[in-house]
């Protein structure tokens, strides 16, 4: 099993405190929305041209249809900070289909030359993150690149020939050298401060490939954060798998990629949306365990935010905005004994942030030994009473006392200050 064999570690504050940010998968593929001359894709929609077969000259021809009337990277970007709560951006600059989604002088397969509409989405974008200051990252398929004859192509479940479709014939450092490190260089110097290249999918590329990516993008942008999946364990965090949690606190900085419904460009079809709740229930659990949550959207081809999506979001970015003490720059905690329908906590110096799932008379928190200094409702500040006294069998329990206006709420945050620097859970036994 491969594994990390040190603590993954940006040396970027930012990241470690961000917990919440937006992914945004946008390319040509939208405009297909999961179906191709009447054949529906059964995988993720970004992948449809990979999937259904479609050859590159066809599928070319859709940037002749790319017009997105309704993007608005300002609103976009604006709703993102403000009403969703969310710390960074990462943008598909260009996806496994080879299409940038930024003027390019290495390749015409542009959204600003091989399109009708002309537009530079990734500066549009760029200068609404820097209006609102919201740190901008990209997405680069460093390693699969359909378009290009030497990039790299899955076809795990592909079919015969596709399976024969050979990428060890392939000349990858040329398509390296002479796609990937000047498309690179472009968006390194081309739309202002970049603060995250996400990476993807490496394959068979090998460590010193891996490395000269990062060197290059260290070189121009020193502090650009590279996410897990340059590959060959070099990148600057752990990347999870796609919609993948783990299951215990993770040391050292990881985020967590994932969807609303079960495709991350925009699928016509997919109506398989979590509910607001699971989705926060996730945010707590990643951030509990010391990860961030990279969430996905997947605009229209008209550039227009799937309604489901925004409702959902707005949901969460209601509890997020109202309760950012308890989300943003929390670290990871010891690991709680007992598993509770009703709650996660998150922590910070001297406080335990208990988020409330369920209706509660009282919060129980059996062997929990902090010594509490105050309890409040996080969002209004509203002190609760307290006692921290030992159980009939010696344990140590905390008890908050929920007052009676909050008794069917579900959904709140209370704070717990301690005079400890993190909690004191005491172990199982007896
Ligand atoms: O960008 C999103 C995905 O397109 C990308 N990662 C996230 C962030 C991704 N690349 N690869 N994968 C996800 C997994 C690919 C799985 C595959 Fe398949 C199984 C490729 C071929 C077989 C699923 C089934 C996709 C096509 C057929």
């Amino acid at each position: 099993m491969v594994k990390y064999d040190r603590v993954p570690d940006t040396k970027q504050k930012w990241f470690k405190e961000a917990k919440y940010g937006l992914f945004i998968h946008w390319g040509l593929y939208a405009l297909l929305a999961g179906e191709y001359k009447g054949v529906k894709t059964d995988h993720i929609s970004e992948w449809i041209m990979n999937s259904l077969g479609i050859p590159v000259g066809e599928y070319e021809k859709l940037a002749d249809e790319f017009n997105p009337v309704d993007f608005d990277a300002d609103a976009l970007v604006k709703m993102a900070k403000e009403k969703w709560g969310m710390k960074y951006i990462v943008f598909t600059s260009k996806h496994h289909e080879g299409f940038a989604m930024y003027k390019s002088e290495v390749s015409k397969y542009n959204v600003v030359d091989a399109t009708p509409c002309h537009r530079d989405i990734l500066k549009e974008l760029a200068d609404a993150c820097k209006k609102y200051d919201m740190r901008l990252g990209l997405y680069y398929s460093q390693a699969q690149d359909w378009h290009d004859p030497n990039g790299y192509v899955s076809h795990a479940n592909g079919d015969e020939a596709q399976r024969k479709d050979n990428n060890f014939k392939k000349d990858f450092q040329y398509y390296l050298d002479n796609k990937v490190k000047p498309q690179l260089k472009e968006i390194l110097t081309g739309y202002g401060e970049i603060s995250l290249i996400w990476f993807d999918t490496p394959m068979a590329m090998t460590k010193e490939q891996s490395q000269e990516c990062i060197d290059l993008i260290k070189s121009i942008q020193p502090n650009c954060v590279i996410s897990g999946r340059v590959g060959n364990q070099l990148g600057d965090y752990m990347t999870t798998g796609d919609n993948f949690l783990p299951r215990l606190p993770f040391e050292g900085d990881w985020e967590v990629p994932a969807t609303l419904n079960d495709t991350w460009g925009f699928n016509k079809d997919d109506e398989n949306w979590k509910n607001p709740e699971d989705i926060l229930k996730l945010l707590i659990k990643i951030t509990s365990r010391g990860g961030n949550y990279l969430l996905n959207i997947g605009p229209k081809a008209s550039g227009e935010i799937p309604e489901k999506s925004v409702g959902i979001l707005n949901e969460v970015g209601k509890y997020v905005t109202e309760n950012a003490d308890g989300i943003y720059g929390t670290v990871r905690g010891d690991i709680y004994p007992y598993e509770l329908s009703w709650a996660e906590f998150t922590y910070k110096k001297n406080k335990i942030f208990v988020h409330v799932f369920e209706p509660r008379k009282r919060l129980e928190i059996l062997n929990c030994a902090n010594h509490v200094k105050k309890a409040y409702i996080l969002k209004n500040d509203q002190e609760l009473d307290f006692v921290v006294e030992p159980t009939c069998e010696g344990d140590t329990i905390v008890t908050v006392e929920i007052p009676k206006e909050w008794r069917e709420e579900k959904y709140y945050c209370v704070c717990i200050e301690t005079e400890e620097d993190g909690p004191v859970f005491e172990p199982l036994r007896g």
